[in-house]
């Protein structure tokens, strides 16, 4: 399969919107056949992430799943190495990976482990240690302006990484050193290990803005406004951008969406089955226009 994409002039509408719903729906199904199969899995944050990936990969970035190291591509940056449930499916999906390796996913001596290695084509960065990505994304946004081929970065950076100064010493620098080329994307779940966010991080977007980045804030799990951002995210004006994503965890399976604990989910096969057929009613279809 080759789906080498790269920006359509504007926002999807009608039936190529409903088709990047299809693929947000298709990313949650290997998700949940994953952390079904396994047992447990870092699934729900996954999930909430399922259309701001789809809306990256099917739509915004150029990338080439037969060429991944294809040296004018657009890079993801995954900082949340945990979420690398969201990042098998995708690469799956995208035709870098074969679906057939994801029941493998945390398995001993899988390629798929619970927290990504970058030696998995199509994984930029060993993301497990929180607070590490955004950096890397800005000396990344600069040389890949030095070496004038166009490609851009897009980071994601969950709330959790938000309660670390060295996501904020990255983002005095993206603004800093101007990179225009460089999209973060905010994964605002509400969620950590222990629960629900407690340090007192609003307004996230307000402080973001202050700091110098073009940003905007929407609900992370609406396509329409996830492509309107990633559209406007385009002007090179001199400042890094910034979409700051409320996200749902467990977006998609009302069961898990309802979870207290929604960090790590390890749950009985009873209930991934509900799980399934909850996420099966919720099938989008494609309109024919
Ligand atoms: C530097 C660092 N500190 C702690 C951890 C342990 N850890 C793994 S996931 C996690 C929760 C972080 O919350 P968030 O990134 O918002 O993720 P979510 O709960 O939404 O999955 C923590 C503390 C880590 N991986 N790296």
């Amino acid at each position: 399969m080759t789906t080498t994409t790269h920006m359509s002039p504007g926002a999807p509408t009608g039936a190529d919107l409903d088709r990047l719903r299809v693929r947000a729906y298709e990313l949650r199904v290997s998700m949940l056949d994953m952390a079904a199969g396994k047992g447990e899995g870092y699934v729900a944050q996954g999930l909430g992430m399922a259309d701001c990936l789809a809306a990256l990969y099917f739509f915004e970035m150029r990338h080439d799943p037969q060429n991944p190291s294809w040296a004018q591509r657009d890079r993801f940056l995954l900082s949340t190495g945990h979420y690398s449930i969201a990042m098998y499916a995708l690469l799956a999906r995208a035709g870098y990976l074969d679906l057939a390796e994801l029941p493998t996913y945390g398995l001993n001596g899988s390629r798929l482990p619970m927290s990504t290695f970058d030696d998995l084509p199509g994984i930029e960065i060993v993301g497990g240690s929180l607070g590490q990505g955004l950096g890397q994304a800005v000396g990344m946004a600069i040389g890949l302006r030095l070496d004038g081929q166009g490609s851009r970065v897009f980071c994601e950076v969950s709330d959790g990484e938000l309660q670390e100064g060295s996501t904020w010493e990255a983002l005095m620098s993206g603004a800093t050193f101007n990179c225009d080329n460089l999209v973060a994307l905010f994964d605002c779940n509400g969620v950590q290990a222990d629960g629900a966010i407690h340090v007192q991080l609003e307004p996230v977007a307000d402080k973001i803005a202050a700091f110098g980045w073009d940003t905007v804030e929407i609900n992370g799990n609406d396509l329409v406004a996830l492509t309107d951002a990633l559209v406007n995210a385009r002007q090179a004006d001199g400042r890094p951008k910034a979409i700051v994503m409320r996200t749902q965890p467990g977006s998609g399976i009302p069961t898990l969406e309802r979870r207290e604990r929604a960090h790590f989910v390890r749950i009985s096969d009873d209930e991934w089955q509900v799980c399934r057929q909850e996420l099966e009613a919720g099938r989008p279809e494609v309109r024919n226009d």
